[in-house]
């Protein structure tokens, strides 16, 4: 047999005015035991009014903006009888049933220890003290891991935080998240080192603090991949040897660099993929038809990459009066902005210093970059006996969105090839 159960605003301590701030049924609704039916509010409380029986809801007596007190109607529940507690004829199967409530603030408010809805107000911390939200919308909010503190206004009355404000935060996260990847990620923390040792504290360059921001983007937003080889530099380190002996005082020498330049160039010719950006949205790649290498030079400010322009149209000796000049103002900070644009690829050698291999970060919206560390002399089996040969190691960094790996073992084997036999960049 079914009974009709009315549930009704519960002595709250001697409140005469309550809010009704929000409604959470409609006739229809099928309730279960404990789940909450609306949320009431007093100057001092919050509170949510669960249900004290599960059936369907058969009629809704208040609305927001209503002010109740202690006894008035708030709904009627159709509910098995053996759930209820008739106190009237049973001709007329009306129930009266006064809901239990689950009070939150003030704090010297006793909470009964098993309702889901107090476990929580008791678990929140100050932020959700602050936030203006009764406890059932902190406690969906908690359910899906957002912090209603994060909330800034909700659309109830007094900006109260309503269930509706907690989904649309969710996906506003959710919809930021595919566009800038990585937000969200925990930061680290900071820590005060004092009880170790003495400490200073140095201001960081403006271009230190732009480069770490810029590799920052790049690490979260590309899928990178980093490949090693090395390439037989013999030859050309002995023709190298050859040229810069011909120079006389005050000639700009040769490095290796300027041949790694060529070689490179060469090797995006046939590999247009390589000199190539990805468009912003990510659904077409726009090829470029210019060649011009950044290089990256280290300075006592940080990290800068200027930029050689149309490198495959000039020479080994253009290219090396070029970096001079260019890498001679950057140490200086004399660089423009415009010295510093329009690059395709980047080459970050550290051979003049050391290193048997490193992976360096891509400098987007480029698509790859190449790495250099110092050439070692190594044994090299020719087929029949190990040959002493000039070994130079090359790490190549690529975004994975626009290169796949065989492509990128390619573009590396020929890169090799022409390094090995640079009589093959006239071809
Ligand atoms: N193997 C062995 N020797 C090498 C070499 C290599 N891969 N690369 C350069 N060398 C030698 C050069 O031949 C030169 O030798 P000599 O003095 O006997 O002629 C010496 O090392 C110094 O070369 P260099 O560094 O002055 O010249 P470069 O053309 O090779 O490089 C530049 C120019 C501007 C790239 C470099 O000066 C520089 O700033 N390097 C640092 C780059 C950097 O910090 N990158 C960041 C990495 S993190 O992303």
């Amino acid at each position: 047999m079914t009974v009709l159960i009315e549930i009704k605003v519960p002595d709250v301590g001697n409140v005469a005015e309550i809010d009704v701030v929000e409604v959470l049924i409609q006739a229809g609704d099928v309730v279960v035991l404990e789940q909450t039916l609306a949320t009431l509010e007093t100057d001092k409380a919050s509170m949510d009014l669960p249900s004290s029986v599960s059936g369907t809801i058969q009629q809704v007596y208040i609305k927001p903006g209503d002010k109740v007190s202690e006894g008035t109607l708030i709904a009627t529940v159709l509910a098995n009888a053996d759930q209820a507690i008739v106190t009237e004829a049973p001709e007329a199967v009306v129930v009266k049933v006064e809901a239990p409530v689950a009070v939150k603030l003030p704090e010297t408010i006793n909470l009964p220890a098993k309702s889901v809805t107090e476990v929580a107000v008791m678990e929140a911390d100050t932020t959700l003290r602050k936030a203006h939200a009764s406890p059932s919308v902190r406690l969906f909010a908690r359910e899906l891991g957002v912090d209603v503190a994060k909330i800034k206004a909700g659309s109830g009355r007094k900006a109260r935080i309503l269930k509706e404000d907690v989904k649309k935060f969710v996906k506003k996260v959710m919809a930021e998240g595919v566009v800038a990847t990585g937000a969200g990620i925990p930061s680290i923390p900071a820590v005060d080192f004092t009880p170790y040792g003495e400490t200073e504290t140095l201001k960081l360059s403006k271009i230190k603090r732009l480069t770490g921001q810029n590799l920052s983007r790049v690490w979260l937003n590309l899928p990178m991949v980093t490949y090693h080889d090395e390439a037989d530099i013999t030859d050309l380190e002995a023709f190298r040897n050859s040229l810069n002996a011909e120079k006389v005082k005050g000639d700009i020498k040769i490095t290796g660099l300027m041949f790694i330049i060529k070689a490179l160039v060469a090797a995006m010719q046939q590999f247009p993929s390589f000199n190539a950006s990805l468009s912003a949205d990510g659904e077409n790649l726009i090829l470029k038809k210019y060649f011009n290498i950044g290089i990256a030079v280290d300075t006592p400010n940080g990290l800068v990459v200027p930029v050689l322009r149309n490198a495959n149209t000039k020479s080994i000796n253009e290219l090396a009066l070029e970096l001079a000049e260019k890498s001679e103002k950057a140490r200086l900070g004399k660089l423009m902005p415009a010295d510093m644009q329009g690059g395709c690829l980047t080459i970050s050698s550290l051979g003049g210093i050391g290193g048997m291999a490193f992976t360096p970060i891509v400098n987007a919206p480029e698509v790859a970059i190449l790495g250099v560390t110092r050439a070692k002399m190594q044994p090299v089996w020719n087929g029949k006996e190990f040959e002493p040969r000039l070994m130079l190691p090359l790490d190549l960094t690529y975004d994975h969105r626009v290169i796949d790996g065989a492509e990128g073992a390619k573009f590396m084997a020929l890169l090799k090839q022409n390094l090995s036999d640079i009589r093959r960049l006239l071809l």
